[in-house]
């Protein structure tokens, strides 16, 4: 088997960290990045030195504590930036400096206010000098899907030749589409002299909803590193998922044969803790980590999941580190899964007390959005008295109950239990006889 492996270079802490309310303390940078260690990426992106003593410090702190992956540290293509990343870098084990300068007409022109032969220059006279403290250089073009080809390929061959061992193509405003991105790559890959001497690299942007599209389409393309943030935080719309590149090349080798070093067990545990430390959570449907991504709240859908999950799961939650698939127990869902769930809480009941106990579970679940374990160990003490116990008013909003419930963890601090008998048996609409084929239409 020899399926190519594709560097993944992470910039969690930099581009990622650049994004509204992602900023982070040394600490919380050293924790993070011992983290992204044990998940197995193989370049950590860990600041720009010369932004901010913060991130000078974390720069080094990382290089210093975090000896597997490379460490790479941001420069704009001048010696003062690039001697701080060197510094900051120096003690790293396998250290990358990671150079850049615009290369399109309009930052040249509005941003730079310099001429095509003043930027071609300064980017091989800014690679010399990097290659002169580091053998490992990584040089990016920014706005490299907005520059003139011709341009682009000649200053590409003047870095190479200076010592650039990556070259990074940046989608920087996130404006490429999958077969755009790919044409690019594949271009530079054709057209490139000595393009063989350097890996090519893709940094891509998700304004459009399209960062790990493009990203897929660049490896299919030749580019052998990706730049990828956990839980896909970055400038604007953020940069490309990490995860979800992960673990699409994992789900599909049939599509893309490729390998990574990335531990993906350990990709819930990363997101979270990142989430943890930023307090930026992700949308609940994020794919891969979302808290959504593997709850199954369908009545036909929870049924086929407990027959064989093959059924709904093109992944196993476990491959991913999420602790187990989530049956999401609420008013859709079926006497099955109701069951299922109990069982792992230490109850079994018989066809009839089950029949019972799920009208019951059913009214309660008309009223409340989740129903938690704890909700379910209250339905099963004094079957009778527990349905008048359900106050009819409650209504379950609470977002942190929410997600205990749809994590199974049933931390439900206030009990539900009314001074007023509220109604019982008599407003159920369910009728005696509850056949098993109705535990399908909740999921029609
Ligand atoms: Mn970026």
């Amino acid at each position: 088997m020899d399926r190519a492996r594709i560097t993944i270079f992470d910039t969690t802490l930099r581009d990622g960290e650049q994004s509204p309310g992602c900023s982070m303390n040394v600490q919380e940078k050293m924790r993070l990045a011992h983290q992204l260690d044990r998940l197995g990426v193989d370049v950590i992106e860990a600041g720009f030195p010369i932004a901010s003593e913060g991130d000078f410090t974390a720069v080094q702190a990382i290089s210093a504590a975090v000896r597997r992956p490379v460490i790479a540290g941001l420069a704009r293509a001048c010696a003062p930036d690039i001697d701080r990343a060197w510094q900051a870098l120096k003690a790293a084990a396998r250290p990358r400096i990671h150079v850049f300068l615009a290369t399109s007409d309009i930052h040249l022109q509005y941003k730079l206010k310099i001429s095509r032969q003043q930027c071609l220059e300064q980017a091989r006279d800014a690679v010399r000098h990097a290659k002169s403290l580091c053998e490992d250089i990584e040089f990016s073009p920014e706005d490299a899907t907005r520059t003139d080809p011709e341009f682009l390929y000649q200053l590409l061959e003047a870095v190479i030749e200076a010592g650039a061992t990556t070259l990074n193509i940046p989608d920087t405003v996130g404006y490429c589409t999958p077969a755009d991105f790919g044409q690019v790559i594949e271009n530079i890959h054709q057209r490139v002299h000595g393009i063989e001497k350097a890996a090519i690299s893709a940094h891509c942007h998700n304004d459009l909803g399209l960062a790990v599209a493009n990203t897929l389409a660049a490896i299919k393309a030749g580019a052998r590193q990706v730049e990828c943030a956990i839980n896909g935080i970055g400038e604007r719309a953020g940069n490309a998922a990490l995860e979800e590149i992960v673990v699409t090349l994992r789900v599909r080798p049939d599509q893309y044969p490729y390998e990574t070093g990335v531990v993906s067990e350990q990709l819930f545990v990363t997101s979270q803790l990142l989430s943890e430390t930023t307090g930026v959570s992700v949308q609940p449907n994020k794919a891969i980590i979302g808290r959504n991504a593997f709850a199954h709240a369908a009545g036909i859908h929870q049924d086929g999941m407990i027959k064989n999950p093959l059924t709904y799961e093109i992944m196993t939650p476990q491959s991913v580190g999420v602790p187990d698939s989530t049956l999401v127990l609420g008013k859709h869902s079926g006497r099955h899964a109701l069951s299922l769930r109990f069982e792992q809480l230490g109850y079994q009941f018989d066809r009839r007390e089950l029949d019972d106990i799920y009208r019951r579970f059913v009214v309660l679940a008309d009223k409340i959005k989740n129903v938690t374990d704890q909700h379910l160990r209250e339905l099963t003490r004094e079957p009778r008295e527990a349905a008048r116990r359900i106050p009819p008013t409650h209504v379950e909003t609470n977002s942190a109950a929410t997600a205990a419930a749809a994590t199974g963890g049933g931390h439900f601090s206030r009990p539900f239990v009314a001074e007023n008998p509220g109604p019982t048996m008599s407003l159920t609409p369910m009728p005696e006889h509850h056949s098993e084929q109705e535990d399908y239409l909740w999921g029609v």
